[in-house]
Parts: structure tokens; C-alpha cells; sequence
């Protein structure tokens, strides 16, 4: 019998894509400009000077990779809609050549026998949003709501599982606290605005798929299991801070309707601008849902630090004050990020320890790694350390699960390789390899082991 980590009957198995990452295509059918499109021209922002122009050609492709769900054996997948496909300008009416695209994607997947996970947004914003103030602004966070009532009134009845934002962390502080991501800008107080309207995005949006009748809604967050380095106060103060920007900015308004007890420690003189709260927000931030998404991928270990910059008029959002150490002793990934499995364990545990009835159902919206593989002469791609780490990330989500923790999916990031964002087409997280030169297709091992883990998963429960 084979040793694959072992799950309840009913426990979903996907894997997971998005956009901007995989489509191309991205001046085809109407579509108008996003954030990305404009930030990958900018001189050195994606570390290979690429962009999603092409990416995996998945646009035209996509029948060939549903095949490749079909064939994996996962019971979901989880992709995400372009805005600015659906509304090139980014408000305005549907642009039904766009829409048609993900009908036909939708309506593939189902013939196929996989759930659909319709995810709205993936980072790609709108470029004349942008122009006209982005997430800073609280317009953006209405029109989100449109856009979602436009995709949901044409996909509500066959896309049983939606996902508002993909994780907010990013586009708020890796978008406008220090300008990694889309559209780069590296502010203070506009970029926790930023993280405001996207929870009233979120909570906007949750009242659009209310409307349309779908049947189950939530939000996909990147959080994080953050350790203090050291027992010492400062560090143990410094964790909190952190925790506070990756996790409890997010989770307290969406679980308990409430900021964070901590906002005020952890971005000081910032924070005390919130002309950008409104009476009402909390309320519709915290909307019931019917899960909350996981992404997980690497834990932080933080140690206390000074601001990097003491005038509060220059300081960006990101100086809170800890600064990460390194974790020697375990695996990095190609990523550079420390393998942890067992901390996703206890993430899972401590929502529960925190929350408790507050908190719905989990999934696991992404996990994954970056790797080294490259094809051998015979063109298979020997993974063994992908496989290593899906291994030891499901058999930590299984012991969650074994301690009690109300976990009902996995879903592996990522499909194919794809564009990795600042990283371009550098790092590779897919279980398929994608030939970028031929937009060919190869299965790595990982997609055998884990098409093999399902397989038994599913025969074990019977
Ligand atoms: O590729 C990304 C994805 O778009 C969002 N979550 C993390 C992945 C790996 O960095």
C-alpha cells in the first residue's frame, strides 16, 4: 500500500492558475490595459524584462490544459478572471467577447467533471483605475463590485465557488507600500488606504455574489506563521507588528469586524490619517463567508528593528519596524524561501485557537514551490524536490486536520509554470512544464505523485 498522506472522504484536491500568469493574449478580444501590462515595461521591474504578453498562451490553449486537469484527477481548479477583459476600461459594460472567453472555459471545465474556483482578482487591475487613484482610492472598490455583479450574473449558476480578492496583502503593500508589484509606487498612508478599500472591495463584492445567488463565496489570504527570533520583548513586540501587517489587518475586520489592536504600534504616525474610514465599513468588511481561502508557502522569523526612515512624511507603509532573519538548517526553495512544513500546521491550528466559532471552513487556495527543473535530454522533468515538498505540506495539512481543524481542500500552486510576476519566467512553481519558446506542455514527475495521491486519497475514503 502506498504511504500518501491520508484525508477524509469529501476532501477536494485542485491546483490553481491566474490571469495575467498563464493567459497572453493580452491585447485580443477587447481587452484593455492592466496595471501589469504597464509596470512590466518599466526598466527593471520583472528581473527578466519580460511580461505576461504571451505567458503559457493558455488564451488560446486552454482546452489542452482543462485536459490536463481531467487527466491529474483534481476534483476543482481554481483560475482567475482578467478585469480588464469584463470592462476594458475598468467600469462600463461588459465586454461580451472577454465574458465568452471564461463561459467557454467554465463550461469545459464542468464537461470535464472539474469544479470551477472563479477567482476575480488576481492583481490585474485596470490601467485607467489605476490612473484615476487605483485601491488609494475608494471609487476602485465600487467599481470591483460592478465588475463582480457583470461575471456573476453571467457565471453564477455554474461556478459553484468564488474568491473576492487573491491576496490583498500584496496588492496593497507589494502595489503601493515598496513598488515590487503593480503598479510600483512605495507610499505610506495612500497604501494602507489601499488595504481599506480592498477589504471594502471585498465586502462589496461579497454583497454582488450574495445578490446573484451563488452558492459559496470568501476571500483567498497569504498569511503568514511569524516566530519572534529570540524570547526577548522587543522581538516578541517586533512579531507582532509583523503579524499585524501580514495577518490581523486582514483577518480582524474580515472575522470579527474590528482594526487590529495593534495598528497604531505598528505604523505609528500613519495610521492616525484615516480619513479614508468610513462609519459602515467594518460591517461590510466582515460579511459572512462561506470559507476562508490559505495561501501558503514559507513562514518569518523577524527580530525588532528601527524605522528605516524616522520622518513619518517619507516613511512607506512596509517600515514597521522588524526586519526578517534567516532560517539555516532547512531547504530553501529557488525562491530563496526556507522550507517549513509544520508551520503551515500550526497557521492552521493558531485561526482556530484565535477565532474559534468565528471562523468558517479553510482551504488551502495555494501551495507550492519553485525549482530548478529543467527537462532531461528524454524531455521528462524529474522534480523530486517539488515532490518532496507537496508531500511534507500535505502531511502537515492532514495533521491539522487530525488535531481538528475544519480544513476541506488543497489546492496545489501551480498548473503549469508560469509568469512569475517581478520574477518573470525565471522561477518555476508548475506541475507542468511550460517550453516557452513552443508553448508546449510536459507533466513533471510532481504531476504523476500527485495525480497518485489523489488516486489513493480517493480510494482509501472508497
Ligand atoms: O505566483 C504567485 C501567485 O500569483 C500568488 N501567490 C504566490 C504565488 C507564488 O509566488
Amino acid at each position: 500500500m502506498s504511504d500518501f498522506p491520508v484525508f477524509p472522504s469529501g476532501f477536494e484536491f485542485g491546483a490553481a492558475t491566474s490571469a495575467y500568469q498563464i493567459e497572453g493574449a493580452t491585447k485580443e478580444d477587447g481587452r484593455g490595459p492592466s496595471i501589469w501590462d504597464t509596470f512590466s515595461r518599466r526598466s527593471g521591474a520583472v528581473s527578466d524584462g519580460s511580461s505576461g504578453e504571451t505567458a503559457c498562451g493558455h488564451y488560446h490553449r486552454h482546452r489542452e490544459d482543462v485536459a490536463l486537469l481531467a487527466e491529474l484527477g483534481v476534483s476543482h481548479y481554481r483560475f482567475s478572471v482578467a478585469w480588464p477583459r469584463i470592462q476594458p476600461s475598468g467600469s462600463g459594460p461588459v465586454n461580451t467577447r472577454g465574458l465568452d472567453f471564461y463561459a467557454r472555459l467554465v463550461d469545459d471545465l464542468l464537461e470535464a467533471g472539474v469544479k470551477p474556483v472563479l477567482t476575480l482578482y488576481h492583481w490585474d487591475l485596470p490601467q485607467p483605475l489605476e490612473d484615476a487613484g487605483g485601491w488609494r482610492s475608494r471609487d476602485t472598490a465600487e467599481r470591483f463590485a460592478e465588475y463582480t455583479a457583470l461575471v456573476a450574473a453571467r457565471l453564477g449558476d455554474r461556478v459553484p465557488r468564488w474568491i473576492t480578492l487573491n491576496e490583498p496583502w500584496c496588492s496593497a503593500f507589494l502595489g503601493y507600500g515598496n513598488g515590487e508589484h503593480a503598479p510600483g509606487a512605495s507610499e505610506g498612508t495612500p497604501a494602507l488606504a489601499a488595504a481599506h478599500h480592498l477589504l471594502v472591495g471585498h465586502g462589496l463584492a461579497m454583497g454582488a455574489l450574495r445578490a446573484a445567488g451563488v452558492q459559496e463565496a470568501g476571500i483567498a489570504l497569504n498569511l503568514d506563521q511569524v516566530d519572534p527570533a529570540t524570547p526577548d520583548p522587543a522581538d516578541v513586540a517586533a512579531a507582532l507588528r509583523a503579524e499585524t501587517q501580514r495577518n490581523l489587518m486582514w483577518t480582524d475586520p474580515l472575522l470579527k469586524g474590528c482594526y487590529a489592536a495593534a495598528e497604531a504600534d505598528t505604523w505609528g504616525e500613519l495610521i492616525e490619517r484615516q480619513d479614508f474610514r468610513r462609519d459602515g465599513d467594518l460591517a461590510l468588511a466582515s460579511a459572512p463567508m462561506d470559507f476562508l481561502g490559505l495561501n501558503y508557502y514559507t513562514p518569518s522569523t523577524v527580530r525588532a528593528a528601527p524605522w528605516r526612515e524616522p520622518d513619518p512624511a517619507r516613511r512607506t507603509a512596509m517600515d514597521n519596524r522588524f526586519e526578517g532573519v534567516a532560517r539555516p538548517g532547512v531547504r530553501h526553495t529557488a525562491m530563496g524561501w526556507p522550507v517549513v512544513p509544520d508551520a503551515l500546521r500550526r497557521l492552521l491550528t493558531s485561526l482556530g485557537d484565535r477565532y474559534g466559532a468565528l471562523l468558517p471552513p479553510l482551504h488551502i487556495t495555494e501551495n507550492g514551490s519553485a525549482e530548478h527543473d529543467a527537462p532531461a535530454a528524454d524531455g521528462t522533468v524529474h522534480d523530486a524536490e517539488r515532490i518532496a515538498y507537496l508531500e511534507s505540506h500535505l502531511r502537515a495539512a492532514s495533521k491539522a486536520l487530525a488535531e481538528g481543524v475544519d480544513l476541506r481542500g488543497y489546492t496545489a500552486w501551480s498548473l503549469l509554470d508560469n509568469f512569475e510576476w517581478a520574477h518573470g519566467y525565471t522561477k518555476r512553481f508548475g506541475l507542468v512544464h511550460v517550453d516557452y519558446e513552443t508553448e508546449a506542455r510536459t507533466p513533471k514527475d510532481s504531476y504523476h505523485w500527485y495525480k497518485a495521491a489523489i488516486a489513493a486519497s480517493r480510494n482509501r475514503a472508497g
